[in-house]
């Protein structure tokens, strides 16, 4: 992934309403439940690789999977900065998100948009509500950081960090998938779960490998 350092804003682009933006979806929740292919994604090895790399252990856990197919000229990004972690309910804020980019990532296709080193904070307050909403008047948009990565890329992150993503008005389409993981011993404090959460695809322990094994070898493609 490479840097794009200049003067950013996430509101350079207008708002559309309803009618300019047609069919277009901005995001899929629960993708796992649409396909058995995005199913078999929390398999994917070459992202585990990264994940186990990231969490320096086997025993991170998959917690959800998101679309985010940004049309091309119409597609609507979140257009608010913020913390991941203010939005999760866990033990700890040891979490790391996973972008997959289906299409190329540019400076105008609506790019996740970072705040290097801000996710050097204590749990404790990355896990406040406040960090749900950021406003861009609250950050110095010089610091910010663009990704911008070919088709096929991966991008992780902290769930500490501050991101936010713009809308689409290019010529071509930003399609993503987002997912979600937990590390070791770090366990859901909500009432909500999401379609396969708490799989262990690396896992050293016997009874998550069964879970896996029998999760996914009924499960057809298509
Ligand atoms: O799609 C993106 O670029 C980031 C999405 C995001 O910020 C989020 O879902 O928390």
């Amino acid at each position: 992934m490479s840097a794009n350092t200049l003067k950013i804003t996430l509101k350079d682009y207008p708002d559309l309403t309803a009618e300019q933006c047609g069919n277009s979806v901005r995001e899929i929740s629960d993708l796992p439940l649409f396909d058995s292919v995005f199913a078999r994604l929390i398999c994917y090895a070459p992202l585990l690789d990264v994940l186990e790399a990231l969490f320096q252990s086997t025993e991170f856990s998959f917690y959800l999977q998101i679309g985010h197919p940004k049309d091309a000229r119409v597609g609507n990004g979140l257009l608010h900065f913020h913390r991941d972690t203010a939005n999760e309910d866990f033990t700890s804020a040891d979490t790391i998100t996973a972008i997959l980019c289906l299409d190329e990532m540019t400076a105008e296709n609506g790019p996740t948009v970072f705040v290097p080193g801000s996710h050097r904070i204590s749990d404790e307050e990355a896990m406040k509500p406040r960090w749900r909403t950021v406003e861009e008047s609250e950050l110095s948009s010089e610091n910010m950081v663009k990704a911008h990565c070919s088709a096929g890329s991966g991008i992780f992150f902290s769930s500490k960090i501050i991101h936010g993503t713009g809308h689409n008005r290019s010529d071509y389409s930003r399609r993503t998938i987002l997912t979600g993981w937990a590390g070791a011993d770090v366990l859901p404090t909500s009432a909500i779960r999401f379609p396969y959460q708490g799989l262990k695809p690396r896992s050293k322990n016997p009874a998550y490998q069964e879970q896996m094994k029998k999760t996914f070898q009924n499960l057809t493609v298509g």
